[in-house]
């Protein structure tokens, strides 16, 4: 198959990219690498140093003999997407060109103004060059299991049947009680693609993932191919971050009483989702949506693995319960339902405690890396006041949405030179 993937330069885009490649899938990206400068916004870098996007696909061709298509540019531009997907005509496309971090989305007006616009304005635009020009290509859009919020019953996998009033309907979306504007754009997201699919007759798959952890994928055979890592307080992650803590001689910090339970899955397996929902299309008009994760643990139960790990390498990790920044249940019943993907024969590889180790065995490498950053781990972004450090997270211009003619797709040499 043909896939296109948006936001192939991320946390998440580049191991599919390689995973796609390794099962035989020919894979076009698109990137604006703009998670890269918004990184350097909050004053971080990832802890793997990655390359250069050429740099990556010589990486790609020397190492795997396979090759990577390449598109720069922004899916909030309609004229780009329309290029791209023109000049490709891919079989499915795998949309995770979006603003992702639910910190970054509360640090101000502009921010979030910024992440709503921007993401609800890139699906729209894919919706309407697929509808236009791929109608028959499978869409699989990255949604998230905060979308749900964390409601006092078991939460469907998208759907569920109601009875009120004596009357009953079957298939109503299950509510969603979501937790930042970042997870709200994509509240707003699953209900555009699931009303495309309806009147243009497209196929969706929305995917629901949980938090995703780890570092690596089998197809990293050099330090190279490796992924970004985030670690900071805006764009790193629960999991990932109490690792980095520990390495660092900080306390691992779970906010408030540390009882949110989120449902989690390892970067690997998340692959291999993500694989089966492409190599699974759904039916014209058919709008599916998988919950994507594996277990879920409590951010204590976190923290208390991530300790017990670090004595492991002979750390002795402090857990600190410090103030919750965010305004979430902290003590809650969390039952999420996934069945879909098992049903596509989808099987867990990796265990918790297992990626955990691999986290600080590979770390340790880039532990100067990390150091150098050691000022923004500790929580910052308060969900009340909608501000931080002002200095350092100074609102940048929303850009413009273009109606600009299409953007020249090629990427011209050596020009996408942000470092990591
Ligand atoms: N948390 C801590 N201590 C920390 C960091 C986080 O206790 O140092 C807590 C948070 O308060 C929250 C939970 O851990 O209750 C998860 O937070 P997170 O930062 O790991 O994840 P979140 O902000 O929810 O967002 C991440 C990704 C997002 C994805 C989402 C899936 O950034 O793109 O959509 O996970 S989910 O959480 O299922 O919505």
């Amino acid at each position: 198959m043909k896939v296109l993937i948006t936001g192939i330069d991320g946390y998440t885009g580049w191991p599919l990219a390689l995973h796609l490649l390794g099962r035989g899938h020919e894979v076009v990206g698109i990137d604006n690498f703009v998670t890269r400068r918004r990184v350097k916004e909050v004053g971080s870098w990832s802890a793997t140093p990655i390359g250069t996007f050429p740099r990556r696909q010589s990486a790609v061709e020397e190492l795997l003999g396979k090759s990577i298509a390449f598109h720069r540019g922004d899916v909030t531009n309609y004229a780009f997407v329309h290029r791209v997907l023109e000049l490709e005509r891919p079989d499915a496309v795998v949309h995770l060109g979006e603003q992702r971090s639910a910190p970054y989305s509360m640090i101000d007006v502009h921010h979030a103004v910024r992440t709503q616009t921007e993401n609800i304005s890139g699906t729209i635009n894919l919706l309407y060059a697929m509808r236009d020009l791929v109608p028959e290509s499978h869409l699989v859009k990255m949604g998230t299991m905060g979308e749900y919020g964390t409601p006092n019953i078991d939460i469907a996998e998208g759907f569920f049947d109601v009875e009120w009033r004596g009357r009953t309907d079957a298939h109503l979306p299950f509510p969603r009680q979501a937790g930042s504007w970042y997870h709200w754009s994509k509240v707003h997201d699953s209900g555009n693609v699931l009303f495309a699919t309806r009147v243009w007759g497209l196929r969706a798959t929305d995917v629901m993932q949980g938090v995703v952890y780890g570092i690596r994928t089998p197809e990293m055979v050099d330090d190279r191919l490796l992924t970004r890592f985030d670690f900071d307080e805006v764009w790193g992650t629960a999991l990932n971050r109490f690792v980095v803590e520990a390495l660092l001689g900080l306390p691992i910090t779970p906010y408030g009483k540390g009882g949110q339970t989120r449902g989690y899955i390892a970067l690997e397996d998340s692959m291999q989702s993500l694989r089966l929902s492409v190599e699974n299309p759904v039916g014209r008009g058919e709008y599916r949506v998988v919950n994507q994760f594996d277990a879920a643990y409590s951010v204590n139960q976190l923290a208390e693995i991530t300790r017990d790990v670090a004595r492991e390498f002979s750390i002795e990790a402090r857990i600190e319960h410090v103030p919750n920044p965010r305004v979430e249940s902290e003590d809650h019943y969390y039952h999420p339902l996934h069945e879909k993907l098992p049903a596509m024969g989808y099987r867990r590889t990796r265990e918790l405690t297992e990626v955990v180790r691999e986290l600080f065995r590979d770390l340790r490498k880039y532990r100067r890396r990390l150091e150098q950053k050691r000022s923004v781990v500790l929580p910052a972004t308060d969900w009340r006041k909608g501000t931080s450090r002002p200095a350092e997270l100074a609102p940048t211009p929303m850009p413009a949405l273009s109606t600009a003619p299409p953007t020249p797709t090629a990427l011209p040499e050596g020009s996408p030179a942000h470092g990591p």
